[in-house]
């Protein structure tokens, strides 16, 4: 007989996990008590919200399923922040709640809620642990849900007396972590189609999205392109699925960090092939990109989505891995169609050079383009760039250029939060504990969970934060001006150092004003073991190049 957290804690060893990470409260003492019996490292974070992007981050570049302890009531309200993100992304994570005993909750005890329905929307599955046996079965089945299939969120409310009572219940043996735990193979009939439009193609282009970042087929995807000379363009959340450096890579398409070229090459396609994206309203610009009369391949693994916004001539539910591996084993070389790539490829740096100007401008206060520029030139092959949303994801989502296929740039589509960005990449730290990985952030963004600075620093993450402070909101203001000529609580309080708050939670922190400084204060950060940020002080009047719908 064994505690039942003792018997999850081995789950999760098991299952291949090393890390998790949360918040404690009472509920959870067995929990806790469990884990530091095992060999499972905690990470502590500043709130289950940002324990929850930890796991989210941690889950998409260990490729292991994240887990998140938090209280039931609060706790569980806050979790959802971060299981809005890992739904929207199809990112593995199982959030466990502490809730009250059986015999009192919902009697006006502490800390009590409804967790199921708290998080039932962001969640594939939630379940309530009735007892010890079923508890640790519970959790079993959300491993697996979360990990088979579609990857995805789910929640197991663990009452406090079930966590501290005894079970015999073993884990099954062969319970894993990592995903996908099932590959569905495309049928032969699927692939020859596909390649039958491919034969017939004189302009065709792949638009990647983040399924086959999520499907680890990066690899795969990059050689189908190269061997069929089929140029790529990603949606901001599929960036770097190919590498970006990479002849036939245009980059990111759409309606905001975007690259022309990329446009251009979807507008003027005679055969689009979908790989893993929603094809949603940015990615399509509104819909209105993908022409309407060539024919449409779609592959993903989600049902869900696979022909909701385009309906497609060949549709394939199936993994990305196993389609594109076939994709590439029976794709032939044409002529023409490389001549093509050559060509969009010289666009692209023409695209790229018209924007030099901006990437290396030495204008006081800095342009945002600076910043990418200077990430561009300092960043190594290895890094892995977390971006928020809001401008400095569409200026990084343009011009910030990644040169390793897989996860080599992480932006919130899931949710579209501008909250994400750090306590993300500092799971996805924890994960890649050997590569640079740089937070870019917004200051409005960075504000939501800036304590988590104290987790960087005491948990030895020597990531780099860097903040584009322009003292607004400035995406807002750009929006509320523009659609009614209005700036309405956009501005914070001017001068908020953000490298004083660093140093005040334990990082490094430096204020850059000089655009010269930039590189080196980079350059230095990823050399320092410390957490470090870098508070940049930027134009409040630059706005990235936007397509409005
Ligand atoms: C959690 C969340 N709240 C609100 C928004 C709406 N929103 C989009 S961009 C933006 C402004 C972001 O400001 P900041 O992080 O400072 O970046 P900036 O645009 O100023 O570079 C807001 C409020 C959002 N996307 N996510
Ligand atoms: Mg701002």
């Amino acid at each position: 007989m064994a505690r039942t957290t003792d018997a999850v804690a081995a789950l999760f060893e098991a299952a291949g996990v090393e890390t998790v990470f949360g918040f404690p409260c009472e509920q959870m003492d067995p929990y806790y008590a469990s884990l530091a019996g095992s060999d499972l490292r905690h990470v502590l974070a500043r709130s289950e919200a940002s324990a929850t992007l930890m796991a989210d981050g941690y889950a998409r570049a260990a490729r292991t399923i994240g887990v998140v302890d938090g209280v039931s009531g609060p706790g569980a309200a806050y979790m959802s922040v971060g299981l809005c993100e890992a739904a929207g992304a199809s990112s593995p994570v199982l959030a466990l709640t502490g809730g009250n005993d059986r015999e009192t909750r919902g009697t006006g005890v502490i800390q009590d809620g409804d967790n199921e329905a708290i998080l039932d929307p962001f969640t594939a599955s939630t379940a309530d642990a009735e007892t010890p046996d079923r508890a640790v079965a519970a959790v079993e089945h959300a491993v697996r849900e979360a990990t088979t299939g579609v990857p995805s969120p789910v929640h197991v409310n663990l009452p406090e007396d079930v966590m501290a009572a005894e079970t015999d219940r073993e884990p099954r043996g062969d319970v894993d972590g990592t995903y996908p735990r099932t590959r569905p193979a495309p049928s032969d009939d699927s692939i020859a189609a596909i390649t039958d439009l491919l034969a017939d193609a004189e302009r065709p282009v792949i638009v990647a999205g983040e399924g086959v970042i999520r499907a680890g087929a990066s690899d795969a995807l990059s050689a189908f392109a190269e061997t069929a000379d089929v140029p790529v363009v990603t949606s901001m959340n599929g960036k770097g699925a190919v590498a970006e450096t990479a002849p036939y890579a245009l980059g990111v398409v759409g309606r905001w960090g975007f690259c022309q070229v990329a446009n251009d090459a979807v507008a003027d396609a005679d055969l689009v092939i979908g790989l893993g994206t929603r094809f949603g309203e940015l990615t399509s610009v509104g819909w209105t990109l993908v022409p309407e009369d060539v024919p449409l391949v779609h592959v993903d693994l989600d049902p869900a989505w696979l022909g909701r916004n385009y309906e497609p001539t060949v549709a394939v539910r199936a993994d990305l891995r196993a389609t594109l591996d076939a994709l590439a084993d029976a794709a032939t070389g044409d002529a023409d169609r490389a001549a093509r790539v050559d060509d969009l490829a010289a666009d692209r740096a023409d695209w790229r050079a018209a924007h030099e100007d901006d990437l290396t401008s030495d204008e006081t206060p800095v342009k945002p383009q600076r910043v990418v520029g200077e990430l561009n030139e300092r960043l190594p092959a290895d890094a892995i760039l977390v971006s928020a949303t809001s401008f400095p994801g569409f200026f990084s989502g343009a011009f910030y250029e990644t040169e390793t296929a897989g996860l080599g740039y992480l932006q919130a589509r899931g949710s579209d939060g501008i909250n994400v960005c750090l306590p993300q990449a500092l799971g996805v730290q924890v994960a890649r504990p050997d590569q640079p990985v740089v937070a870019l952030s917004g200051d409005g963004g960075i504000g939501y969970h800036v304590a988590d600075l104290e987790t960087a620093a005491r948990e030895d993450l020597p990531i780099t934060v860097v903040v584009t402070n322009n003292d607004s909101l400035g995406s807002s203001k750009m929006s509320q001006l523009g659609a009614y000529n209005v700036d309405q609580s956009t501005d914070f309080h001017d001068g908020v150092d953000y490298a004083q708050v660093a140093r005040g939670f334990g990082c490094a922190g430096e204020r850059v004003t000089d655009p010269e400084r930039i590189g080196p204060a980079i350059s230095e950060a990823l050399e320092s073991d410390e957490p470090t940020l870098l508070d940049v002080q930027v134009d409040p009047y630059a706005a990235p190049p936007v397509l409005v719908e």
